[in-house]
């Protein structure tokens, strides 16, 4: 008998410390079959230089140590998700996902089954082991009824556990996947078929003719409890009752390939643009700035994003280093707000706010949420419509306008944010010079220039009221 060599994998495989022929599966597992059939179909069509296999989260995350090819990781479910970004980025690229039937099945079935629907150019291979072997042997999505695992020790009951998921018929509902087909790597003969199914898999990435998903029925004896023999027997005779193996569709004769390779539209006009916006002022290092940290909070819908990206574009004009971090409740409109804005003299660690300079609060729920966290020294300025139903910190000082009732009076009642920043500019505490915080408001109205003149006057009339109320010590 001859053993034909394995190609398309390295010599040796450098895991941990030393060298090794050995993979880390243990013995009868499914998944090294599987590696060898990928990688003998990727260099006998002479695609090597060309394949990026996707590895997420289960046993097969560690590919990248033998599969001599391009390698990407993926968090859990991902790497359709990522095998989409490696496709649309390098069209050029012949994309597998390869994943298990927790990391499929499971957490990301979203993932698959939109890079499905979307016909998605990659090759999914879907190692279906009936468990999670990585993590020791839980319940999975195609876990057979009755089948123990660690979560179902008496056997998935279909009662409280539903039934085993067939992955390749929910997605045979779909219009554009190109391949569908379910093959086991039990035995020679099934390892046969496996392995035309893969080629077909490959082939159809090499004609840029979409999406091919090969689903493999895979023994682990680990987690089935079994020894290698018994654990294939397993496979053949339960599994395939449950899951039978076959071709479900195969459109790649008629398939349309995709254009030839070309980068995608608009890559080069993207990369000018945003040289172009480069161009606009860097921050320079000074380390006489004191820091300022800030916190703008409200309801959604008064603005507070935006006043705090104002601030943040003031910083830029002014070259200070900057960042603006916003944190959006569940609802666009009247849930709550939040944004946290730093300006610094030199490069910032971490944009997240939690003990501000500054608290900026436009309603009850944020000031009694975060007004304890201001720092002693710093500053709160809360609209008036807000009862200061508990004493700021010790060491806080409070500024309490009323931005909401002065918009509205106005007759520009979206405008609070305005005065809010006609506030931060008055009171001097952004460290930043009111020309460049007015010709922040300015740009954020660059799509709307009949706003520009409406919310300077805001701003001025904002500062005269606190000119007439606020006593000027509370400044800086
Ligand atoms: C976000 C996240 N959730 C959970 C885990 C734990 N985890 C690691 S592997 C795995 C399941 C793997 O099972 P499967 O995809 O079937 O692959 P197998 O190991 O059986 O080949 C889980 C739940 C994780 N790593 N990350």
């Amino acid at each position: 008998m001859t053993q034909k060599k394995t190609v398309g994998m390295y010599e040796s495989f450098v895991r941990s410390g030393q060298p090794t022929r050995a993979t880390h599966y243990c013995a009868g597992c499914g998944h090294g079959i599987i590696h060898k059939l990928i990688t003998e179909a990727m260099v006998e069509l002479g695609l090597q230089d060309r394949t990026i296999i996707v590895n997420p989260i289960g046993c097969g995350v560690f590919g990248y140590y033998y599969c001599d090819c391009g390698n990407v990781g993926a968090a859990h479910g991902r790497a359709p998700a990522v095998g989409t970004a490696i496709n649309r980025g390098r069209r050029e690229a012949v994309v597998i996902s390869y994943q298990g039937d927790g990391d499929l099945g499971a957490i990301g079935f979203n993932n698959t089954f939109q890079a499905a629907s979307r016909g998605e150019h990659m090759a999914v291979f879907f190692v279906n082991n009936a468990t999670y072997g990585m993590t020791g042997g839980q319940m999975a999505p195609t876990t057979l009824v009755g089948m123990k695992t660690t979560t179902s020790p008496f056997g998935r009951d279909p009662l409280t556990a539903g039934y085993p998921l067939h992955v390749c018929e929910v997605l045979n509902q779909l219009k554009a996947p190109v391949l569908i087909e379910r093959v086991s790597v039990a035995d020679t003969k099934r390892i046969m078929q496996a392995r035309r199914a893969v080629r077909k898999a490959l082939e159809i990435q090499r004609d840029g003719k979409g999406y091919a998903f090969v689903e493999f029925i895979s023994p682990c004896p680990t987690n089935m409890g079994l020894d290698s023999i018994r654990a294939a027997i397993f496979c053949m005779e339960e599994m395939e009752r449950e899951f039978p193996l076959g071709c479900m569709r195969d459109n790649s004769a008629t398939a349309v390939p995709r254009a030839p390779v070309a980068p995608a539209p608009g890559v080069e006009a993207f990369f000018a643009q945003s040289e172009r916006q480069h161009q606009a002022p860097v921050a320079e290092a000074d380390e006489a700035f004191k820091e300022q940290r800030l916190k703008f909070t409200g309801f959604g819908g008064q603005g507070i994003l935006s006043l705090g990206i104002c601030v943040a574009e003031a910083a830029r004009l002014e070259k200070r280093f900057t960042t603006w971090f916003p944190s959006y409740g569940p609802e666009q409109r009247g849930g709550s707000a939040a944004c946290s804005v730093v300006v610094s003299g030199k490069p910032i660690g971490s944009p997240a706010v939690d003990r501000p300079d500054v608290l900026v609060c436009m309603n009850q729920p944020s000031y009694e949420r975060f007004a304890p966290d201001v720092r002693p020294g710093g500053l709160v300025i809360v609209d008036a419509s807000v009862p200061l139903t508990m004493p700021a910190p010790a060491g806080v000082r409070v500024v309490s306008m009323p931005a909401i009732d002065l918009s509205l009076r106005l007759g520009v009642p979206q405008a609070a944010n305005t005065m809010m920043l006609a506030a931060l500019a008055w009171l001097e505490v952004t460290g930043l010079r009111s020309e460049h915080l007015l010709a922040a408001l300015d740009a954020s109205f660059k799509k709307k220039p009949a706003l520009v003149e409406k919310n300077r006057l805001l701003f001025s009339e904002a500062t005269a009221w606190l000119e007439r109320h606020v006593p000027a010590e509370v400044r800086g």
